[in-house]
């Protein structure tokens, strides 16, 4: 090698060394930025802590998931573990509504929902397939019963992509979906709903999760989940007595033909 040769060489090595060194700058960048991440991660734990404890009625519970980002449109696992105060995970679940858990997948704008039954394994990690339709914020929601009180607790999940939030619609006393148009009425903190189809009304529903149909409430903005009990195995009909006011999307599921349906209705509670 001649000598112009190895400082040409030596130049090249600097050059090297130097471009590493801003490589490793800008590495440092990000590291910063998820540092305010793991901040607001930890402020976002606080805040559901206080929700839940909100919820308590035997003790402090709280969602542990795995992973709450999930893909929009792919059907992915969602794992996770209800703890108690002391990061001890919950292991006793009594059936409730024909199930021991219950989870229900909105987005927080109430226009997407979904209504799973997730298996928990021998650790009491509970586990199901969700596909989160579009992108968005979305709030899981586990309704469950342990030591005979009904418990709710939640935790948001997360899909990348262009969000465009949608209006709630307009209060309605009717809704369709799949061909199914249903009415509802409300006497004396009652919800009625009649289901029909071409004009007919359907008198052969099968029962779902044991009632006639399921009900979820979630209010506009807090979301708060409200539980509504059927009142008897021969109506759609359901006591919401106890709903705070506000206005909420009313989900309503209905088995017929083999087949699960859901409806939506905006309903105003007032004082
Ligand atoms: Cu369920």
């Amino acid at each position: 090698m001649t000598a112009s040769a190895r400082v040409a060489s030596f130049v090249a090595v600097l050059a090297a060394i130097f471009a590493l060194a801003a490589l490793a700058g800008r590495a440092a960048g990000p590291v910063a930025i998820t540092d305010g991440e793991r901040d607001h991660g930890a402020r976002a734990h606080e805040a559901s802590g206080h929700a839940a404890a909100a919820d308590a009625a035997g003790g402090e519970l709280r969602v542990v998931a795995a992973d709450t980002r999930l893909t929009a449109g792919r059907s992915e696992r969602f794992t996770f573990r209800i703890e108690d105060a002391h990061g001890v995970p919950l292991r006793d679940y009594e059936i409730e509504q024909g199930r021991r858990m219950h989870l229900i997948v909105v987005r927080r704008d109430l226009r997407r929902f979904q209504h799973l039954h997730p298996t928990q394994d021998a650790s009491g990690t509970w586990s199901a397939r969700v596909t989160l339709p579009d992108a968005g914020v979305y709030q899981a929601v586990a309704d469950f019963q342990s030591a005979g009180s009904r418990r709710t607790v939640a935790v948001d999940l997360f899909a990348a992509g262009r969000f465009e939030p949608l209006a709630l619609p307009a209060q309605a006393t009717t809704a369709s979906a799949d061909g199914y148009d249903v009415a509802l009425r409300e006497d004396a903190g009652r919800l009625r709903f009649t289901v029909s189809r071409d004009g007919t009304p359907v008198g052969d529903l099968q029962p779902y999760l044991g009632a006639q149909g399921h009900l979820v409430m979630l209010r506009a903005g807090d979301l708060a989940y409200q539980h509504v009990h059927p009142l008897a195995t021969q109506a759609l009909a359901f006591d919401s007595a106890g709903a705070a006011p506000g206005r909420y999307r009313l989900f309503l599921q209905f088995r017929h033909e083999d087949r699960v349906h859901t409806v939506a209705f905006t309903h105003e509670v007032s004082r």
